[in-house]
């Protein structure tokens, strides 16, 4: 009854009122759309160094970086990798190849051999931007693996190593030879980061230019933006650019806004606490296991962090012990949660006390829906959406969500529903507020830290063994990790004397350290539906009747 499902569609608004949106230019233009006003403002700080670049120098090298960009072959809709820890590279390689309508895809620059690999061929990135303590990792390809010299070429941000350029190939280039006519349309590419999902391999999430100016827009566009941020701000940026909480929420924030942004390449908390005294750091985007260290760690107190009147906090849950801990530390600091999702593009909600007309918000929420979009929450059994307080599957639309996998229609189709709803696969409900509080999570993601952990590819790796006939990776609880992943393991026939610390090392030697195993246990067969999906709410239930 067509009726009967309209009326009952429940949608949540943010409280704050749509804007107008410029989507329909290039990110590029749309960041740096007030550049006259900018141009001598600081726009990047780098934390190592104390290098510091103007709005006016960030754009006149990126616009050289474009030019070299097409002098060594890159063309529109082309893929250039970066596999990078934050630097001022970074940014101007992200900002350069959308002047060009060339992609980025980011990866992190910790990843193995075949990690790295993997997403180079999936992305087919013609140029990758790194360090050379990274080359080796690209190097003595395996028998259809792209290769250096042939299929990409290498750009290093320092000494380059056999056959590798130097980024100076790149930032040395004439502006006048910028590639001219090149058009860009809204719905073109411009971010290829990698995300798994609800389910299976992590896949290329084609966010556009579209896209990521309505997720910088929802948050810092309009008379009362709901993440204000002024013009002396200096942003935190300790959070890997590689991932969307910090490209998004921390690097095309700022730009647009006008504030500056302090880069750190890696966290270490002395460090992080001596640059946010030196630099007077206003906003900090944080996750929880930073937020454990900084309300836990004794040195702390050492420092001045009077200068901090922003905390904004994602990617992973944030206990409400934790975040009070913290608080008592920053006292003067406005507190609040975000939550997205990559494929999101990426922020489903925002803390509304971070408005510029601020507004109350409850410990533990993760705030309202963005605006210019629409939230509802779902009945995972029946696909009805529900009122307030009854937990569901989020849902969002709008226009900032991504246009789709990277090749995967199947995916695409599995996780934006014909109506453009992005179902992201978090239980969560709206209270009588228009707060949103996360509660749990249907799809398979592990989260480590804030960082993906697909169970799905270390299944896969489980199973390349000889001695394991079949396997399942689910989540523990961690108190510092939020969850680690934990795997139920089939030992083939022959395999009768395989141990866990084997499988332990066997997986070790793959993966990038926060996709490691932590506990392997042995079962007789994986419990699996008709149609041979994983129960894995009964493995977890297991798990949590297990002894640790
Ligand atoms: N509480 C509980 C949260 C929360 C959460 C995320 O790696 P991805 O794909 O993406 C992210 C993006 C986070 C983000 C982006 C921009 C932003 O402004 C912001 O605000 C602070 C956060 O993490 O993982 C997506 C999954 O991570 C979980 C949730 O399961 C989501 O689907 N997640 N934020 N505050 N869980």
């Amino acid at each position: 009854n067509q009726n009967q499902s309209s009326e009952e569609l429940h949608v949540f608004r943010s409280k704050l009122p749509d804007i107008s949106i410029s989507n329909n230019i290039p990110l590029h233009v749309y960041l740096f759309e007030r550049l006259s006003e900018f141009e001598e403002r600081t726009c990047l700080i780098a934390g190592n160094s104390g290098e510091t670049f103007t709005f006016g120098e960030t754009h006149l090298i990126c616009q050289k970086i474009a030019a070299g960009l097409t002098k060594v072959g890159i063309k529109k809709g082309d893929v250039i990798m970066t596999f990078l820890q934050n630097c001022s590279e970074f940014v101007f390689t992200f900002l350069a190849s959308s002047m060009i309508g060339a992609v980025i895809t980011t990866a992190n620059p910790f990843y193995t051999k075949s990690e790295a690999f993997k997403q180079l061929k999936a992305s087919n990135a013609k140029l990758i931007v790194t360090q050379s303590h990274y080359v080796d990792k690209f190097r003595d390809p395996a028998e259809n693996d792209p290769k250096i010299g042939e299929d990409f070429s290498v750009v290093t941000i320092d000494d380059p190593p056999e056959n590798c350029l130097h980024f100076s190939m790149l930032s040395e280039a004439k502006v006048e030879d910028m590639p001219k006519g090149v058009i860009i349309h809204p719905d073109d590419p411009v971010a290829l980061p990698f995300s798994s999902g609800t389910t299976g391999l992590p896949k290329g999430v084609k966010l556009t230019h579209k896209s990521l100016i309505t997720g910088v827009a929802q948050l810092v566009d309009g008379d009362n933006p709901n993440f204000y941020l002024k013009h002396d701000d200096v942003v935190l940026c300790v959070l890997p650019l590689f991932h969307i909480f910090a490209l998004n929420s921390v690097l095309l924030v700022s730009l647009r806004a006008g504030a500056s942004v302090l880069l750190m390449q890696k966290f270490e908390i002395s460090a992080l606490l001596e640059l946010i005294q030196k630099h007077r750091v206003s906003v900090a985007a944080v996750v929880p296991p930073l937020v454990l260290a900084l309300a836990k760690n004794p040195m702390v107190d050492s420092f001045d962090l009077s200068s901090i009147r922003l905390v904004l906090s994602g990617a992973a849950p944030l206990g409400k012990e934790l975040e009070e801990a913290l608080h008592r530390r920053v006292p003067q600091a406005i507190f609040g949660q975000g939550y997205g999702m990559t494929e999101a593009g990426p922020v489903v909600t925002m803390c509304p006390a971070f408005a510029k007309q601020p507004l109350s918000t409850k410990s533990g929420s993760c705030g309202s829906v963005v605006r210019n979009a629409d939230l509802k929450v779902v009945d995972p059994e029946t696909g009805g959406s529900l009122d307030r307080n009854q937990p569901g599957e989020i849902c969002i639309r709008g226009s900032q969500i991504m246009k789709g996998y990277l090749n995967d229609d199947e995916a695409t189709a599995r996780t934006i529903d014909v109506d453009g709803w992005l179902h992201t696969g978090d239980i969560g409900y709206v209270d009588d507020d228009d707060e949103i509080y996360i509660v749990d999570r249907v799809k398979e993601l592990i989260k480590f830290k804030g960082f993906q952990v697909p169970p799905a590819e270390l299944e896969s790796l489980l199973i390349s063994h000889p001695d394991i006939a079949d396997a399942a990776v689910v989540p523990q609880k961690d108190d510092a990790a939020g969850e680690v992943p934990v795997a139920f393991v089939v030992r083939s026939a022959q395999g009768f004397d395989l141990t866990e610390e084997a499988i332990k090392e066997f997986i070790a030697k793959q993966v990038v350290f926060y996709k490691k195993l932590h506990k392997v246990y042995f079962i007789h067969a994986i419990p699996k539906s008709p149609s041979g999906k994983i129960l894995r709410k009964d493995l977890r239930a297991k798990l949590a009747a297990t002894p640790q």
